[in-house]
């Protein structure tokens, strides 16, 4: 086993506990290898699992009861884990494999084949591809200066989750988040001092929300947040949270110390059953427009 997997943590997410037994067992098989393995059997097991820990390596079962492997993958792509992801599956189905390397799976693994050299194998392969395509892919998809996600790319996800919400019935909200007076801030304490400001606005921004929460840099000093299973009031509660936690905000750049205030528009897209993501966007942005003529330094959700 190549040096940086030898005591590699690994996560299952199998709902067969047959199948789990005979991986677990193919596991202690690969040669100078000692794999600590966590095992979850359901899809709301993996995802609290998959959010509160990060893993070197995940083998993930494509049928999980109501839910399949791939909403796991996406889980993952959300929360940026780097780590080889590789998808199990027991049908012999092209599709299936072509679906989970679409949604970011490294490798693909057929259970027809489960022994502790494919396992080893698949492992392997999935590591030296995810070291080439570390760099690169963090370049595509995060802005490079806040670390959230770049437009494009929290666009790609959204939409993913917007799916899912209407799928399952859940209700999905949005945050447009604006630094107010951003203008003044670059033209009294320049530029750099206004990146510190958009570098500290995203770290709060982090801080306050969920691990499961998208945060993405949409424009200039505008940052938009996806909350999954969460209504307008409780958006509203969050979005508050995030308004009153940048009172605390100090960005500093050389001897300059810097405040700022930041608006918030919300929108949910049960509430007003805006079913494509576009239309969420705009009722977010259209509360967010009103944030700001009524005062700035404000919540306004979506009517
Ligand atoms: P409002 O309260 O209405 O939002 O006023 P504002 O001054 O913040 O207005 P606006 O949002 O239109 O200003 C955004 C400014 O952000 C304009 C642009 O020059 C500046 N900006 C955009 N990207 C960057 C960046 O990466 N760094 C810095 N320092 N400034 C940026
Ligand atoms: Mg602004």
């Amino acid at each position: 086993m190549i040096p940086d997997l030898a005591n590699a943590h690994v996560l299952l997410v199998e709902d067969n506990d047959d199948d789990a037994l005979l991986f677990s067992y193919c596991c202690r098989q690969i040669n100078n290898s000692h794999w600590r393995i966590d095992h979850s059997r359901t899809y709301d097991e993996a995802r609290s699992m998959i959010e509160s820990k990060s893993y070197d390596l995940y083998f993930i079962d494509y049928r999980l009861g109501p839910h399949t492997g791939i909403e796991v993958i996406h889980e993952l792509q959300k929360l940026g884990r780097s780590a080889p992801i590789i998808l199990m599956t027991g049908i012999e189905d092209e599709r299936i494999g072509d679906e989970g390397l679409v949604a970011g799976a490294t490798e693909v693994l057929s259970k027809q084949d489960l022994n502790s050299a494919a396992i080893a194998r698949t492992a392997r392969h999935g590591a030296i591809r995810r070291r080439a395509e570390g760099a690169l892919r963090v370049r595509a998809n995060e802005d490079g200066m806040t670390h959230t996600f770049n437009r494009a790319h929290f666009l790609a996800l959204a939409e993913i989750e917007m799916a899912r919400s209407q799928r399952f019935g859940h209700s999905l909200a949005m945050l447009m988040i604006d630094i107010d007076h951003f203008k003044h801030i670059n033209d009294s304490q320049g530029h750099a001092a206004g990146d510190r400001v958009i570098q500290a606005v995203a770290d709060r921004c982090r801080q306050t929300l969920r691990a499961s929460d998208l945060l993405g840099r949409y424009g200039g000093d505008e940052f938009i947040a996806l909350l999954p299973q969460t209504d307008l009031a409780g958006a509203g509660v969050l979005a508050e949270r995030v308004r009153s936690d940048m009172r605390h905000l100090r960005a500093t750049w050389g001897t300059l110390t810097t405040l700022a205030t930041v608006s918030v528009g919300v929108a949910c897209a049960k509430a007003t059953d805006l079913a494509r993501l576009p239309d969420l966007i705009e009722a977010a942005d259209e509360a967010l427009y009103r944030a700001k003529h009524q005062g700035r330094d404000r919540v306004e959700l979506a009517s």
